[in-house]
């Protein structure tokens, strides 16, 4: 049964510790290819969403289905596979660039590869290493810049099949220049997949189907851009301010 990538918060309240509750009865419905956003000011509660759809903790209150089905009983394998990811800190492992970019699609071919390098701008530094796509990264890419390990990370995204996407600050660390270039790799990307989307830069939410905006833990508004904006309240704070 191939995931379509329908995924809905239901009341969803959670806090890492005992006591201190980070997410109070959120609700969000994304239907396949939904580009939404969450924005709001730092510890909000953004990242915290996206690591409860990750299933990387486990929900007090409150429910995730994707498609329909209750995380819970989706075995961890499955939404590994179903569900790519850039976030602000990078995971790469030592072992070479190729195999970096490959990771969670063992199949792909050299072309594939590069291919999707090309889609995260990231195909010229490589060529650049020394040994291009067979130079072996350090532990956690040492030997790159935070920006271009930022971008394998695209690249890994890029070649990835899984339905869902979250792009937790996926380029902040990439400078003006570069995230200019790579916006249209960025749409790419998001393409027939349902992406969740965390960026302080508000340009970069703004054609978004749906943005929430969160404020200590809970939704306080939400709708488009433009419908935020016309609401005059916390979007168009953030926005104008
Ligand atoms: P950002 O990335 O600075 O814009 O902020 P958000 O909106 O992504 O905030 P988030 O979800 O990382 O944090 C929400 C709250 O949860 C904040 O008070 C810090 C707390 N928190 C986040 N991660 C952890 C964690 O791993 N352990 C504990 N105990 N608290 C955490
Ligand atoms: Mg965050």
């Amino acid at each position: 049964r191939r995931i379509k990538g329908e995924v809905v918060l239901k009341d969803v309240t959670f806090g890492y510790v005992p006591g201190k509750t980070v997410l109070k009865r959120i609700n969000v419905t994304a239907k396949p290819g939904q580009k939404i956003a969450f924005v709001g000011s730092t510890g909000a509660g953004k990242t915290t969403i996206t690591n409860l759809i990750n299933r990387f903790y486990e929900i007090e209150e409150g429910e995730i289905y994707i498609d329909g089905i209750n995380i819970r009983r989706i075995k961890k394998d499955s939404l590994r596979s179903n569900i790519a990811m850039v976030l602000q800190d990078t995971h790469l492992f030592s072992g070479t660039v190729r195999e970096n970019i490959r990771y969670g699609r063992l199949d792909a071919t050299d072309e594939e590869v590069v291919a999707a390098a090309k889609i995260a701008c990231a195909h010229s530094f490589i060529e650049r290493l020394p040994e291009g796509y067979d130079t072996v990264l350090e532990g956690d890419g040492a030997n790159l810049s935070q920006g271009e390990r930022q971008l394998l990370n695209i690249a890994r995204a890029a070649i990835s099949k899984a339905p869902i996407l979250i792009l937790d600050e996926a380029t902040s660390s990439v400078d003006t220049r570069t995230e200019k270039y790579i916006e249209r790799g960025m749409d790419r990307l998001m393409k027939n997949r349902t992406t969740f989307v965390i960026a302080h830069r508000l340009s970069t939410v703004r054609n978004a189907d749906l943005i929430i905006v969160l404020e200590h833990g809970e939704i306080i508004e939400q709708g488009t851009h433009e419908e935020l904006l016309d609401l005059g309240g916390r979007y168009y704070q953030l926005y104008t301010g």
